[in-house]
Order: structure tokens, then sequence, then C-alpha cells
């Protein structure tokens, strides 16, 4: 009976023993399941654009306008793209090259023109191709009948011409108002090379070049800079975009996004996408996120502003990206962006 009462104790002690480490196993299973696969429990990272600070960090064409609304994105109608310290040559006189960009009205350059000289040139090198180049204004004087010819290259070897159309006469322009071109096709171009053209046989000419400048028409684009948007060491997916902006009538914005693993090496950019202020847009199916061990940590966004009127502008005030990290949530469901 004694026996039989220990052995009973001590069996029941190891059951209850063997009890509580199961069912504190079980509990720990349960936490440990929930942690890994609720999307709340998942981390999750956002960055976010938004100060006057934040989008000078990034590049942007001419026109992009960051100072009259401080903290958003415009576009600057009619801009002029700044030549100053751009490469200037010519095939005469070629010290005075520069005074065609210095601003002052009061130096240029000489093609001076003796009675053999049919043309010369001068010639400015932008260092990148410029886009969308709409209004060329070109302050010259002339001693005799000469004109003035624009034309464009994007490899200094084949050139097209400009300026003038079919008929035009372009001759001296001393007033700087009037002095304006405006082309109904903007062009893209590195280099823009002014020639002087005698146009009579006769005596030799002074044509001079005062002043040159350049104008953009819309769109302008804003791009993030390379690292600015960074999912760090424990990055997993790209998941939203939602931007905060105001597009008004003839106005349009929209944004490409491409991802890179390394900040310097980046994949194509995607489609051109449309989000409405305030929506977030699924981006996970728009980037590459990660590709075997490979995560794509860095996220760069393209801004496009554009008009119909050459006048409106839309303001983007900021724009955030949405991440997960670490532990990747469940798919998410289908999301209400809309891509118009
Ligand atoms: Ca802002
Ligand atoms: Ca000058």
């Amino acid at each position: 009976m004694k026996l039989f009462s220990k052995r009973l104790f001590y069996g029941g002690s190891v059951f209850i023993v063997l009890i509580i480490l199961i069912s504190g196993f079980l509990v720990y299973l349960l936490e440990y399941k929930q942690k890994s696969l609720s999307p709340a429990e998942a981390a999750s990272g956002n960055k976010t654009l938004d100060s006057q600070p934040d989008w000078q960090l990034g590049s942007y064409t001419d026109n992009i306008d960051l100072t009259t609304l401080a903290g958003s994105v415009k576009i600057q109608n009619n801009a002029e793209i700044n030549l100053l310290g751009k490469t200037t040559s010519s095939d005469i006189n070629n010290d005075q090259a520069p005074n065609v960009i210095d601003n002052d009205y009061d130096t240029w350059w000489n093609g001076y023109l003796t009675y053999e000289d049919q043309t010369h040139w001068w010639k400015i090198d932008l260092g990148e191709t410029k886009n969308y180049i709409s209004t060329f204004a070109l302050w010259r004087t002339a001693s005799g009948p000469i004109t003035f010819r624009l034309y464009w290259s994007l490899n200094d070897i084949d050139y097209t011409l400009i300026l003038p159309g079919p008929g035009y006469v372009w001759g001296p322009c001393n007033l700087p108002a009037s002095c304006q071109s405006v082309i109904s096709s903007p062009i893209s171009a590195r280099y823009i090379k002014i020639v002087a053209n005698r146009e009579d046989g006769v005596s030799p000419m002074d044509p001079q070049i005062k002043e040159f400048k350049l104008y953009m028409s819309p769109p302008a684009t804003h791009t993030s800079a390379s690292t600015q948007i960074d999912g760090g060491d424990n990055f997993w997916l790209w998941q939203t975009f939602t931007p905060t902006q105001t597009v008004p009538a003839n106005t349009a914005v929209s944004y490409r996004f491409r991802s890179s693993a390394n900040g310097t090496d980046w994949g194509t950019w995607s489609a051109s996408q449309t989000p409405t202020s305030g929506n977030p847009l699924d981006i996970s199916g728009l980037v590459t996120s990660r590709s075997g061990d490979t995560k794509y940590r860095y996220l760069q966004v393209e801004t496009t502003l554009s008009n119909t009127d050459g006048a409106s502008t839309p303001t983007v005030d900021a724009y955030s990206v949405g991440y997960h990290t670490e532990v990747k949530p469940n798919k998410p469901v289908a999301q209400t962006a809309v891509i118009q």
C-alpha cells in the first residue's frame, strides 16, 4: 500500500511536470508563429521627401522651381538655362568667345569677315544634352548684310539648322526685348553653333554677338538623389508610394521608379505612374526588391511636371515611400491606388 502511494505520487508529479513543459512549449510556438506571420508585427519603414533641402539633394532640370514655394516642387515656365561656366569656342577671335555668355551687353565676340571669308562660327558646349530647348535669344550687330544661323548637335559632328527658318531674314538685333525667337518643336541638344554668313561678296564685315541665351519649355523633371531613399541593411520589400500634390487644369504630374542594390547600378525605370494626392500606389510590382540574396535597398523616384499652356504649374508638396524590413508581411491585398 505504501509502495503503491509512493509510485502514484511520483507518477503524478512527472505527469504534471510534463504537462507544464508541453503547455509552455505550445504557448511559445503560438507566439513565435504570430510574430512570424502577422503583418502587424513585421517591421516597416518610411522615407518622406518634403523640405527644400530634401528636394535640393536630388538632380533636376533647369526649369524646376524649388524656391517660389519653399518645400515644394513646381515648374519654372520659360526658364533660362544657366550658361555661365560652359565651354565656348570659335574659329576666329577665340579669346572673345566667352564674352557671348558673360551676361554683359557691352562685351562681344567679333566674327570678323575679310573679303575672302564667307562664314565664321561661334559654339557652346552645354556639357550634357539639355532637353526641351524652345527659345533662343541672340543680341547681335553687323556692319553689313549678314545672316546669323543657329545649328544644334548631340555629338559636335552632325549639325542641324534651327534658325532661321525658310525665307527668314535674321539680321542684326540690338534691342534685348525683341531678340527672342521661339521654335514650335523644342529640341534636345548638347552643342549650339552660330554661324555668321556673308550675304554679299563685296566688303569686309564685323558680325558681333553680344549675348546668347537659351530657354526651356516644360516638362520639368526632378530625380531623388541616389542613396536618399534607403531601405537599410534589413530591407525586404518596396511597398507604397504616396504623393501630396496639387494638379490644376492644364497640368500633369507623373512618376517613375527604379531600384538598386548599391546606389550605383540601377534597374530600368518603371512605366510612368500617375497616383493621385494622398492615395498610396502599390509599387511592389514596379521595382525589384530582392533577387536571390541581393537586396535592392535603394529606390529612386523621378517626378515629371508638365503643362499644356506654357504657364500653369502643378505643385508636388511631398512624397512618401513605404517599405518593409526583415520579416516579409503577408502578400498585400490589392490596394486602391488610382491609376489614371
Ligand atoms: Ca513640402
Ligand atoms: Ca557679353
